[in-house]
């Protein structure tokens, strides 16, 4: 009998209609397999030894508890104070405190047990992202055989910044436990390989896959992507005006959590910087969507507070009766209303300082109208300009650059957006987020079970 799938991942949907992301990223594969998600509660609790089965689904689904403290500690400490910061290059904002790391291993620890306890030999296992870099390396040490995959949906770090962490060896250590480490770009994997490449412990194989101590582990790029076909027709769908009473005569659209690494003060600076050349009589609108995120963290606070002063400045300096050139707006909005803001939108701006892939672009490109199609201004440092070079590429440290993109895409000839649109969109269709699951479990299922030295001497 085929073994089931089992995700792992910090959060776990707890409705499938509303959350976009991940869930929409693993329905074909949950759809199709036997499978079971594993995931966070949302809500802390004290019992943390058994997993609940979170009903109403079509798949199984099972969550864990974080005690208040662990959410502290593990959660908003280790995982979003530490391995975020370094994976965004941002070694000036880690935090580093013993509390955090030991928390981190011990929810590891215990996650690896719980999983553990429910396994059959043929399941597979997924494990998602930075949450969770030891979590092979405490099921193997239960003894458990299985294939484990791990996706890293973030910039996977430069060898030099590992040194930040109070055990930089262990990371290496740690990934080598998976069968197989997906990463978003190519970029990414060539810094994973430099990692390896630097460790005495680790020796590469004539496949390229990397023997590290007693196991052998793989290392690809499988970019991810969106529901390309099914935003599309989102986007297409006929509804109440997104604005109600409200539309700006022309506007560009950024759509992001309130995250440092997105760059957004640039952002606002350099569109700022725009409105003092702009043509006379021209009135474009940034609509700016932001939901706050993580905002118990210090750095977080700091990036909105910052936000709201450039926000509030642009719009002392430049706005009129008629006329709000920054609508900046707090909150999540439901995907079918994004999908046609975005589709009406002239431009969109993602500035990502660094960003593992960023689907805002990918979602960008699959909404708008062959026909007449707004153009995409874009980060280089997003994973996503790896392959979408037809994008009006900028460098976030330059707000003259990005004001300059932005003039460009304000006035771009129909045929030169064209163009741009469908070499991107072309990249969004191949990148499409069944394909990048379907390729992930077919690389892990075809590793070895179990290694056999003796095939590669
Ligand atoms: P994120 O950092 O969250 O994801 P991104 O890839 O842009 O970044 O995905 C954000 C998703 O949330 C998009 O689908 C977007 O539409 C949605 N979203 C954001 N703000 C919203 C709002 N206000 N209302 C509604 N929806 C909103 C991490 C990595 C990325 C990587 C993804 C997937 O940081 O680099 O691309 O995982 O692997």
């Amino acid at each position: 009998m085929a073994g089931r799938l089992i995700i792992i991942s910090n959060r776990i949907p707890t409705n499938e209609h509303l959350s976009g992301g991940l869930v929409v990223a693993l329905h074909d594969a949950l759809a199709c397999t036997d499978a079971v998600w594993i995931g966070a509660h949302p809500d802390p609790g004290d019992n943390i030894e058994e997993l609940e089965e979170l009903i109403g689904s079509k798949y199984q689904k099972f969550a864990f508890r974080l005690t208040e403290e662990e959410i502290q500690n593990y959660y908003l400490g280790y995982a979003n104070s530490v391995i975020w910061p370094l994976c965004h290059r941002r070694g000036d904002l880690v935090d580093m405190r013993s509390e955090y790391q030991s928390a981190y291993l011990k929810v590891n620890a215990r996650i690896a047990r719980l999983v553990a306890t429910q396994l059959e030999p043929d399941d597979i296992i997924w494990a998602h992202d930075y949450h969770f870099l030891p979590l092979a390396a405490g099921m193997r040490e239960l003894g458990v055989k299985n294939r484990i995959g791990f996706f890293l949906h973030i910039p996977f770090p430069a060898l030099g910044d590992l040194s930040v962490l109070s055990k930089p060896e262990t990371f290496a250590a740690d990934l080598a436990q998976f069968d197989l480490i997906g990463l978003q770009t190519r970029s990414d994997v060539a810094r994973c390989l430099e990692m390896f490449r630097a460790d005495p412990r680790a020796e590469f194989l004539p496949d390229g896959s990397v023997k590290f101590n007693d196991r052998v582990t793989s290392v690809r790029s499988f970019p991810i992507g969106i529901d390309t076909a099914g935003f599309a027709s989102e986007a297409c769908h006929a509804g109440l005006p997104v604005f109600g009473r409200e539309t700006p005569e022309e506007y560009i659209i950024g759509v992001d959590r309130l995250d440092y690494s997105k760059g957004l003060p640039n952002r606002f600076r350099a569109f700022s910087k725009y409105l003092e050349t702009r043509p006379l009589g021209r009135k474009p609108c940034l609509v700016q969507i932001a939901p706050p995120t993580r905002q118990q963290v210090r750095a977080y606070q700091d990036i909105t507070r910052e936000l709201e002063e450039i926000a509030g400045h642009v719009n002392g300096t430049f706005a009129e009766l008629d006329w709000t050139p920054v609508r900046y707006i707090h909150r999540s909005v439901p995907r079918a209303r994004l999908a046609r803001l975005y589709r009406q939108a002239k431009a969109c701006l993602v500035t990502s300082l660094a960003d593992g892939m960023n689907l805002v672009a990918k979602e960008y490109i699959a909404a708008q109208n062959p026909d007449d199609p707004g153009v995409l201004i874009l980060s280089r440092f997003a994973g996503v300009a790896e392959d979408m070079t037809e994008a009006l590429l900028i460098n976030p440290y330059d707000i003259e650059d990005i004001a300059k993109a932005i003039a460009i895409a304000m006035d771009m000839p129909l045929s030169e957006r064209k163009e741009r649109h469908a070499a991107s969109l072309r990249i969004v269709e191949a990148t499409d987020v069944s394909t990048w699951s379907k390729n992930f479990l077919r690389v892990l299922k075809e590793r070895p079970i179990s290694v056999d030295f003796s095939r590669y001497f």
